[in-house]
């Protein structure tokens, strides 16, 4: 029976691949305070500061593999008799590296430079630094091609679109605790389809979700992908 699934995920989907989560025990929000090195306010402020940030993370990115809840959403995109939209926060490209083509960086990625001046995008360089120049329109005004707090998320429209003709919501290795991200579920939910959270631990939303499945997503979620394509063929 056709099924369109809509998957978010967060940092949680790619710890098992050695990339630091932000709000677990020693995470990325530990080490950094946020205002300093994901708003405009703290690029604006120490631009060389929030480039180290993104360059370290960017060449952690860039080495690590994809783990087996990554491969296993790639599998449902291929085999599912549906639609499926993966939406996530996630800077890192494990999900294209696993497979996945239909994937929507609502955050950015980290793969990507945008010029402040001319809104240019391009491949970004494994180091970025404030004086480098824009590529097109020459300006010393290249960041990150990443939202940060205060910035409109990628793809609102198309993600509201894709919830509103979704028959199942799964939200997958995220805290709940940004926005608009964590209204994805009631917007769901509102909109009829079945909602479950996949996670290490409940999420500050886990009430919000019909279905809360605990446990590392190396397991869980390839557990739950042949669960999703059993049904799917019924
Ligand atoms: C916006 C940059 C306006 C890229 C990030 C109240 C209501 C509504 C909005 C707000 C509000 N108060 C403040 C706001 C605004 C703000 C916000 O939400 N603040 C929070 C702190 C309250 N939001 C914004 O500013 C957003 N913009 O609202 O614009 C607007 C919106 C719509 C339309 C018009 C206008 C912009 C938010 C984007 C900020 N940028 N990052 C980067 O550096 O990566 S946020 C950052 O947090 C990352 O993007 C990350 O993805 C995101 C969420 O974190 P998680 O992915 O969930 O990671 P976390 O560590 O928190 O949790 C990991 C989870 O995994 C845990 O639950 C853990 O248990 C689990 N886990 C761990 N290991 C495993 C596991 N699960 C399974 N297996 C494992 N092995």
């Amino acid at each position: 029976m056709r099924t369109n699934i809509v998957i978010l995920t967060g940092a949680g989907i790619s710890a098992e691949s050695g990339l630091g989560t932000f709000r677990d025990e020693g995470g990325l929000w530990a080490q950094h305070a946020i205002e300093d090195v994901a708003t405009p306010e703290g690029f604006s402020r120490n631009p060389t500061l929030v480039h180290n940030f993104y360059n370290a993370r960017r060449k952690q990115a860039s080495a690590a593999q994809p783990n087996a809840a990554h491969l296993a959403l790639a599998k449902l995109e291929q085999e599912l008799n549906g639609d499926l939209m993966i939406v996530t926060q996630n800077v890192d490209a494990l999900h294209e590296k696993a497979g996945s083509r239909n994937v929507l960086h609502m955050h950015g990625a980290l793969e990507r430079a945008l010029c402040n001046e001319c809104g240019h995008r391009w491949e970004a360089p494994t180091e970025m630094w404030p004086d480098d120049p824009c590529p097109r329109c020459g300006a010393l005004a290249t960041r990150p091609d990443v939202v940060w707090f205060g910035e409109i998320p990628y793809g609102m429209k198309a993600i509201s679109d894709a919830l509103a003709s979704a028959d199942v919501f799964a939200a997958i290795g995220t805290s709940g605790e940004v926005y608009p991200a964590a209204n994805f579920v009631a917007e769901a939910d509102g909109l009829g389809a079945h909602t479950v959270e996949l996670n290490l631990a409940p999420s500050s939303g886990a009430a919000r979700f019909g279905k809360v499945v605990i446990g590392a997503a190396s397991e869980t979620v390839p557990a739950w992908v042949n669960h999703e394509l059993t049904r799917n063929r019924a």
